[in-house]
């Protein structure tokens, strides 16, 4: 709640609090102020700018991935107030995900690998749903690094309804993004390894060990990904990484990254002598000056998919770099030095790609890619045969920028982009058309993504840009050694310099990347519709229904009261319990707890609920609601007798 008190101090300051020390208290004119907490007029300026009067709602909202916390963080820009964190790969009791046996369980159960219930996430890249290459407001993906997973959130009620395990990869990076019209949602692998789930020795790494990108099926009526039509191209064993897809020109591809095409495999400390001879990873890996984008005709790769030309590796179905090759689909680009951004113009036509190690960003050119791939003018093929295209004829320009360029987002300006610096600690203003840098702004410190409104549409907005920054130093209070991350907000409107407006500290999880998208494309409900839960329980209709050791337990609820309150069942019958919210008004929300039980819900307005527990422990257990919902929320409990 760090972040509510920085706000809070912060407002309250400007308005109250100096007003206490000085005798004019309530005569305090803004000078007073300013005096008094000894602010500038370019902080004054941007107080302005980012102060929402009480009511008053923000013109953005930004999806930020929650990094290791397996959630997502939702705020409003201007403000930078947190509205919401959304639970996808991680237990969330506030919102009942992942307590009882509600939905929520079901969807976290999705995510099971191999059988293992993993209760965490390495959440990346969030990817809000396009249509025609804009974002619509309908859904958002988010993907877990560490264990290749993807989720589906729906943005009508801002909760996970979907996990999909990635059935051959051991690790991901280059996910989510998705198609112009949402078909796909892309997940490239990150770290090589077998696709199945066997042990391979590393003396195979080149041989057996593997890349990829699958390209997940959505299905937009259903809301959800469809497994079975989906599919992976096959790639070699280099780390792939950020991906993007094209639109415009250029759509039907898509883009991924790789470092460490050397293939080196480490070794630095390894107690097999093998490697002791072998430099350590970080030398290792970025021995050469090059590694590759891998381009991809993902519209050939379907085309291949529907055909059935494809292996099914873990029962799913596998693409070769063979047939891609054979059906002229998958090709490679030299970029230079461990590159990590890659990023298309909203025309489609550019893609700008940023190298750790290198001080520039090169921009290719889609239309001369394009015009290689034509005439088959390659300079020479990788050791999977994969045709390699003239890194100088693919590219438009090299614009130096500065130390660790890594993300560009673009402008509504033609040609204006903005690219993090991440040695630099600084954002570079550019044009990518002309080649010239415009101007740097220092942020603080080390940032890695960053997000401008609608940046990665055909349309973006340009006016503001958040720097996902990852270290915070010395910006906020101390609270130990672990920091809250950085998200400063900055002015880009054009024709002025850009500026500092706002600090926001993020203590949940390390974000990566964000995206933000225009508030009123966003229709979220209310209330969930009259019985629109299979297991929808009647105002009237409650009751506890024996058959056996099963017992079925049907209540509602609504202030001040569940019905029904006295419950008594028999050590080791096995509940489910539904509890129907019947409240019609908004915001009147009913949590559930069972003492001793683990059982947490939170019902909302419509909502049905369904906990299954054993009534393993005999003894008298309390229940209750666990939300402040009316004046008499402190009686709305029940008890749970177990004989
Ligand atoms: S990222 Cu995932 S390592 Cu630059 Cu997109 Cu942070
Ligand atoms: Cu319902 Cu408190």
């Amino acid at each position: 709640m760090e972040f509510r008190v920085t706000k809070m101090l912060k407002v309250i300051s400007l308005f109250v609090v100096a007003a206490l020390f000085t005798t004019t208290a309530w005569a305090q004119s803004l000078s007073d102020v300013v005096k008094e907490r000894g602010l500038s007029d370019k902080d004054l300026l941007a107080a302005a700018k980012t102060y929402n009067p009480s009511g008053k709602k923000d013109e953005y909202i930004v999806f930020s991935s929650g990094g290791q916390s397996g959630q997502m963080i939702v705020y409003g820009v201007p403000s930078m107030r947190i509205l919401k964190y959304i639970a996808v790969f991680t237990p969330e009791p506030w919102q009942g995900y992942g307590y009882g046996e509600a939905h929520s369980m079901k969807v976290l159960e999705q995510g099971r690998i191999r059988g293992r219930k993993i209760t965490w996430g390495d959440t990346h890249h969030p990817a809000l749903s396009e249509t025609k290459g804009d974002y619509d407001g309908q859904y958002v993906f988010l993907n877990d690094k560490a264990n290749p997973r993807v989720a589906v959130i729906d943005l009508k009620t801002f909760e996970t309804v979907q996990i999909v395990v990635n059935p051959i990869f051991k690790s991901e990076h280059g996910s989510s993004v998705v198609t112009p019209d949402t078909e796909y949602v892309l997940e490239a692998a990150q770290y090589p390894a077998p696709f199945s789930n066997k042990y391979v020795s590393l003396d195979k790494f080149n041989t057996h060990y593997r890349g990829g990108v699958t390209y997940w099926k959505f299905d937009r009526k259903k809301g959800r990904i469809n497994k079975k039509k989906s599919f992976t191209v096959e790639m070699p064993p280099y780390m792939q990484d950020i991906t993007d897809v094209g639109k415009g020109v250029s759509a039907g591809w898509s883009f991924t990254n790789s470092i460490n095409t050397e293939r080196y495999v480490g070794g630095y400390g390894k107690g097999n002598t093998k490697y002791k001879d072998k430099l350590a990873n970080e030398a290792g890996m970025s021995a050469k000056d090059t590694d590759y984008m891998h381009v991809v005709n993902w519209k050939a790769a379907e085309k291949l998919y529907k055909a059935g030309k494809f292996k099914k590796v873990n029962g799913h179905p596998v693409i070769s770099m063979k047939d891609m090759v054979k059906a002229n689909a998958l090709f490679l680009i030299p970029e230079p030095k461990s590159p990590h951004g890659n990023d298309v113009s909203p025309d489609g036509r550019y893609i700008i790609v940023a190298g750790k190690l290198d001080t520039h960003a090169s921009i290719y050119d889609f239309t001369k890619i394009k015009a290689l791939i034509d005439k088959k003018e390659f300079a020479s093929k990788d050791d999977y045969g994969i045709p390699i295209l003239d890194f100088t004829k693919t590219l438009h320009k090299q614009v130096q920028l500065g130390l660790g360029p890594l993300h560009t987002q673009f402008d509504k300006e033609k040609g204006i982009v903005y690219t993090s610096l991440y040695v630099d600690s600084a954002v570079a203003r550019w044009d990518y058309l002309s080649g010239k840098l415009i101007e740097k702004l220092p942020i603080n410190y080390n940032i890695g993504h960053l997000v401008t409104a609608e940046g990665d549409t055909v349309a973006p907005d340009g006016k503001y840009l958040v720097a996902l920054n990852k270290l915070s130093i010395d910006r906020f209070n101390n609270v130990g050694p672990l920091h809250p991350q950085n998200h400063q907000l900055i002015d880009i409107t054009k024709g002025r310099p850009m500026h500092l407006l706002y600090d926001m500290p993020l203590p949940l999880g390390e974000p990566h990347y964000a995206q933000m998208i225009k508030a009123d494309k966003l229709k979220p409900i209310v209330r969930y519709k009259k019985r629109s839960f299979k297991h929808y329980v009647k105002a009237g209709k409650e009751g506890v229904f024996r058959k056996g050791k099963n017992v079925t337990i049907k209540s509602t609820s609504i202030r001040s009261h569940f019905s029904p309150e006295v419950i008594e069942v028999k050590k080791g019958d096995n509940i489910t319990w539904h509890i129907t919210n019947v409240e019609r008004a908004q915001d009147q929300v009913h949590g559930f707890s069972v003492d001793n039980y683990n059982v947490h819900a939170s019902i909302e307005p419509g909502e049905t609920v369904t906990m299954k527990f054993k009534a393993d422990k005999r003894g008298v257990f309390p229940f209750y609601c666990t939300e402040f919902c009316s004046a008499l929320h402190l009686e709305m409990m029940g008890y749970f007798l177990v004989k």
